[in-house]
């Protein structure tokens, strides 16, 4: 009994060495905060003004006039030949005085005009343009090119007065094929604004700042950028952005 009591401090002691072991050892980390429920989607658009760190603009306003920027390639593929594209003035551009120009008109229904902005490539970016269509009997669209290989492999988001629609293409060894499309009034003869955003798997073009199209593709996930024309279809560009 006597030994007992002479233990009994010692037992204390053990038992709240042994309590505060146990309080010490637990996770020092806040407790985990009940699980909240995400806010429902809704397709609710994302701001077109994604954040990135780097940013390059180009408004073709002190570039030479009837010459393709020295920091564009100009490129084709189909069954054409041409493929013209010059700055020129043009009093309504969102930024004056000057815009680049597609000023093929060539009457064939598989041909592609294209100005690719040579010596950078990009992963994630947004990318957008305005646009003006012109003239043309074929066509009357204008698009961007991303994520570029080469003129037979890239991804496309285009919009077209001739068939009211915005179109996400992607093109492998030169086969295209439609990735999303959305019927949509683009009318003719006006300013229009194209945007893509594109981070890793995920693309999203955007119409007149409102987000049009929502797909994953993961075929091509790097390249260059640059601009687009169909066929007959004389197209005015201005203010093309990339952040990156
Ligand atoms: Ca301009």
């Amino acid at each position: 009994m006597k030994t007992s009591l002479k233990l009994l401090p010692v037992l204390i002691v053990v038992i709240v060495a042994a309590a505060g072991f146990v309080f010490l050892s637990a996770p020092s980390q806040t407790p985990a905060a009940a699980p909240v429920a995400a806010p429902p989607q809704q397709n609710a658009p994302k701001p077109v003004a994604t954040t990135f760190s780097q940013k390059k603009s180009i408004n073709f306003d002190n570039d030479q006039l009837g010459a393709i920027p020295p920091y564009l390639k100009a490129d084709k593929t189909g069954g054409g030949t041409r493929s013209e594209w010059q700055v020129k003035n043009d009093p309504t551009a969102p930024s004056t005085p000057n815009v680049l120009a597609q000023t093929s008109d060539e009457k064939v229904q598989v041909h592609f005009p294209i100005a690719i902005l040579t010596g950078e490539k990009y992963k994630d970016l947004n990318v957008s343009v305005s646009f003006k269509t012109v003239s043309g009997t074929i066509d009357q669209s204008g698009g961007i090119i991303f994520r570029f290989d080469n003129a037979k492999n890239y991804y496309l988001l285009r919009a077209s007065a001739t068939e009211n629609d915005v179109v996400l293409y992607k093109y492998v060894g030169g086969t295209s094929s439609i990735i999303a499309s959305i019927s949509m009034a683009v009318s003719a003869g006006s300013w229009h604004t194209l945007t893509v955003v594109a981070v890793g798997e995920s693309i999203e073009g955007y119409f007149d700042g409102k987000r049009v199209i929502e797909a994953r593709d993961a075929t091509f996930l790097i390249g260059s950028v640059g601009l687009r024309t169909k066929a007959d279809s004389v197209t005015y560009f201005d203010n093309f952005l990339i952040g990156y």
